[in-house]
C-alpha cells in the first residue's frame, strides 16, 4: 500500500513539473555564423557607391598617375541625396570607396606626409573637402548604416608615391586604416561613438608583382577600432587570417561573380584545404562560417561613366534580388553617382520602382491568423519545437524533429485558397546551416501539386513560381546534414509586373463578372440564344458590366441581330441573362460563329474574371 502511495505521489509530482519531459534544443552543427553576420543577414541590402577619380577620368581602373586636380565636382556632393535615396529605396548600408585601385584618397590622408595624393590637393571646396566625414553626417542624419572600401591595392602608391614595399606599404596601409576606422561612421547612441558596419578590401592586385599584405595585421587594427564591423576581404587572402581550430577573423567572402547572384547551392562555409578560391568554398563541410556577399552594378562599370547599360526594376527585382537575398546571402547594388556629386534621376526612379517592387510584394502578409500547421513529427512532441513556429514572428523559434531525423515535413493550412506565386521559408541558421534538399507543394482543388525544389535553404530562401490558388503549402526536407530547423514558412504574391499567372485575375472588393460558358451551340430555328452573367464574390453595392455580341465567322444581320446593354447588378442580384435573336436564313452556308463579351465593369472594385466572352455556334438548318 505504501509502495503504491509513493507511486502516486511520484506521477502527481512529475506531472506538475512539465519541464522534466520537455526536449532539449539539438546541438549545434559547426561552423556557426558570428554576430556580425547575423545582423548583415537580417539587414541583407546594401548599397555600394563608387565614386571618386575614375568618375572624372571615365575610368574603371585609375592608374596613380592621375593628377588630383580632375577631382573637381561642380559644386558640394550631395551626400544627403545619397542617404535619403538608399534609405527611402530600403537599402540598410551605405559601403562608400573611400580609396579604389588608383590610390586617391576621398578622406584627408596624412599617410604619405611627402607626396599626397588626396581630396585635399584636389580643388574641391578649396582642399577642405572629406567626403568620410560628409557621409557620416549624413548617414547619422538619416538613419542608415555606413561602411568603407579602401582598396589594399594602390596604383598611386606603386607607381609614384613610393610605399610599395611590403614593410612600408603594410604600415602606410595601417596608417589609412586607423584614420578611417578611428573617425568615421553612422552615430550609434548604444555604442556612444560612430560605427562601421563593414569594411571591404577588394582583391584586384593590378598586373605587377603587389607587396605582400598582412592581413592578419590589418584585421587585428580593424577589430580594434571597430569590433562590430563586418570584414569582407576575398577568400583566398582571408584564409591568411583563420587559425586552425578557431573562427576565422573576416566574415565575409566573394560569390564568384559580379552579377550579384549567390551560386546554388549556396553554402556559406569555406574549406581552407581548398587551393584557390573555387575550391575554397560554398562547400556544405567547409570548417569556417563565411557568408558569401552577392555585388552588382546598377549599370555596366562600377563607376559613373559612358558605359550605360542601366539595369530595369524587373531585373533587379527578378535577377538580383531573388537570386542572392532569395538564397540567403546580402547583396549589395553598386549606385554611382555622376560627376555633378548625384544620383541622376534616371537611376533614382529605377531605384524607387524596385522599392515599389519589393513593398507591394513581401508588404503583406497572406497567411490568415486562423491558418493552423501539422508536422511530420516533433522533436520529444514538444510544443516548443512544433509545427507552429514557422507562422510565428519570432525569430528564434523553430519547428525541429528528433535528432537523427534529416528528412520529414511541415504543413501551413491556409483553412480557404489563397492565391500567391511566391513561398519563403528560413532555416535557423545560428545553429548551423543544415539543410542540403527541400520540396515545395501546394494543395490545389484538395490535390498535393509540386511548385519547387532544390538544395539549400540557409538563412532565407524565396521561390517563385506560377501563380497558384491553394488552400496549403508544404515543406519538406528531403536532405539534412543534421536534424533540420526551419523557423518559417510564408506566401506572398508578387506586384502585377512580376507575375506569371494562367488565373483568371483576382476578384476586386465587389466582385468578379464571368460568363457562365466559353461555348454553346444553337440552331438558326432556336429564335434566341442566351447566355448567363455572373456577378462573384460580390459586395452590396450596385454594379454593372457592358455586354455585347461580336461577329465571327457568322455576321449581324445575317446570323443574330447585333445587340449590345449594360447590365444593372443591384444588391442581392448575382447573375442576368443576356439574350440574342438568330436569324432564320434560308441560306445553305453551314454553321456559323459570333461572341458574346463582356467589358467595362463599373460602379466600385469589380474586375472581369478569366472567361469575359462566349462562343456562339449556330447551325444551318438548310443543311
Ligand atoms: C572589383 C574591383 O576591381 C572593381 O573595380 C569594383 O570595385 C568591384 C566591386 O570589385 O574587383
Amino acid at each position: 500500500m505504501k509502495k503504491i502511495r509513493l507511486f502516486i505521489l511520484a506521477i502527481t509530482a512529475l506531472m506538475f513539473m512539465p519541464d522534466l519531459f520537455a526536449a532539449s534544443a539539438p546541438a549545434p552543427l559547426y561552423p556557426l555564423p558570428n554576430e556580425r553576420q547575423m545582423y548583415y543577414l537580417h539587414n541583407p541590402h546594401a548599397a555600394f557607391i563608387h565614386y571618386g577619380m575614375n568618375t572624372y577620368t571615365n575610368k574603371e581602373w585609375g592608374t596613380g598617375y592621375e593628377s588630383c586636380s580632375y577631382f573637381n565636382p561642380p559644386k558640394e556632393v550631395n551626400t544627403d541625396q545619397w542617404a535619403q535615396v538608399l534609405k527611402e529605396c530600403g537599402f540598410d548600408r551605405i559601403v562608400l570607396t573611400g580609396k579604389h585601385h588608383d590610390g586617391f584618397c576621398l578622406w584627408p590622408s596624412q599617410a604619405n606626409k611627402s607626396k599626397p595624393h588626396t581630396i585635399t590637393q584636389s580643388p574641391y571646396k578649396n582642399g577642405q573637402g572629406d567626403l568620410y566625414e560628409q557621409l557620416s553626417q549624413s548617414c547619422t542624419k538619416y538613419g542608415i548604416d555606413m561602411g568603407v572600401y579602401l582598396s589594399p591595392w594602390d596604383a598611386y602608391e606603386e607607381n609614384v608615391g613610393g610605399n610599395y614595399t611590403s614593410a612600408k606599404y603594410n604600415d602606410f596601409y595601417v596608417t589609412q586604416l586607423n584614420e578611417v576606422l578611428g573617425s568615421y561612421g553612422r552615430y550609434n547612441e548604444k555604442l556612444g561613438r560612430r560605427e562601421l558596419v563593414e569594411i571591404w578590401l577588394d582583391g584586384a592586385t593590378g598586373s605587377n608583382n603587389p607587396p605582400t599584405y598582412d592581413f592578419n595585421r590589418f584585421v587585428n587594427v580593424m577589430r580594434q577600432h571597430q569590433p562590430t564591423a563586418y570584414i569582407w576581404i576575398d577568400a583566398l587572402r582571408a584564409f591568411q587570417t583563420c587559425v586552425a581550430g578557431d573562427t576565422c577573423k573576416v566574415d565575409g567572402a566573394w560569390a564568384m561573380n559580379e552579377a550579384g547572384q549567390a551560386p546554388d547551392p549556396c553554402w556559406n562555409k569555406m574549406d581552407t584545404n581548398g587551393s584557390n578560391t573555387d575550391a575554397c568554398k560554398n562547400k556544405p563541410n567547409g570548417q569556417y562560417f563565411f557568408l558569401l556577399e552577392a555585388d552588382v552594378s546598377i549599370r555596366n562599370g562600377w563607376f559613373y561613366g559612358d558605359g550605360g547599360g542601366l539595369k530595369s526594376a524587373v531585373d533587379l527585382f527578378k535577377e538580383r534580388y531573388m537570386k542572392s537575398i532569395g538564397r540567403g546571402i546580402p547583396l549589395i547594388l553598386n549606385v554611382p553617382p555622376d560627376q555633378s556629386g548625384e544620383f541622376t534621376s534616371e537611376y533614382i526612379a529605377v531605384l524607387q520602382k524596385y522599392k515599389e517592387y519589393l513593398d507591394t510584394t513581401f508588404g503583406t502578409e497572406l497567411t490568415p491568423p486562423s491558418a493552423t500547421a501539422s508536422a511530420t513529427q516533433v522533436r520529444g512532441n514538444d510544443a516548443t519545437f512544433g509545427a507552429d513556429k514557422v507562422m510565428d514572428d519570432d525569430y528564434d523559434t523553430y519547428w525541429t524533429m528528433n535528432d537523427g531525423s534529416t528528412t520529414g515535413s511541415v504543413t501551413v493550412d491556409f483553412g480557404a485558397d489563397i492565391r500567391f506565386d511566391i513561398v519563403q521559408f528560413q532555416e535557423y541558421i545560428p545553429l548551423g546551416q543544415r539543410v542540403s534538399g527541400w520540396k515545395v507543394d501546394v494543395k490545389v482543388n484538395g490535390n498535393w501539386q509540386e511548385f519547387a525544389t532544390g538544395s539549400t535553404i540557409g538563412y532565407k530562401r524565396i521561390v517563385q513560381a506560377k501563380e497558384v490558388q491553394a488552400s496549403a503549402v508544404r515543406l519538406t526536407i528531403t536532405g539534412s546534414l543534421a536534424v533540420p530547423l526551419i523557423n518559417s514558412l510564408e506566401v506572398f504574391r508578387a506586384h502585377e509586373d512580376l507575375i506569371e499567372s494562367d488565373l483568371p485575375p483576382a476578384a476586386g472588393v465587389d466582385g468578379q463578372f464571368v460568363l457562365e460558358k466559353e461555348f454553346i451551340t444553337a440552331k438558326e430555328t432556336d429564335g434566341t440564344v442566351s447566355v448567363k452573367v455572373k456577378l462573384e464574390d460580390r459586395s452590396n453595392k450596385e454594379v454593372q458590366v457592358y455586354v455585347a455580341t461580336v461577329p465571327g465567322t457568322g455576321v449581324q444581320g445575317k446570323v443574330y441581330q447585333d445587340k449590345t446593354a449594360t447590365l444593372k447588378f443591384p444588391a442581392g442580384v448575382n447573375e442576368q441573362v443576356f439574350t440574342v435573336d438568330l436569324i432564320n436564313n434560308q441560306n445553305n452556308e453551314g454553321a456559323k460563329d459570333f461572341y458574346i463579351q463582356i467589358s467595362n465593369p463599373l460602379g466600385g472594385d469589380v474586375t472581369i474574371g478569366k472567361n469575359s466572352i462566349t462562343r456562339v455556334l449556330v447551325e444551318d438548318d438548310e443543311k
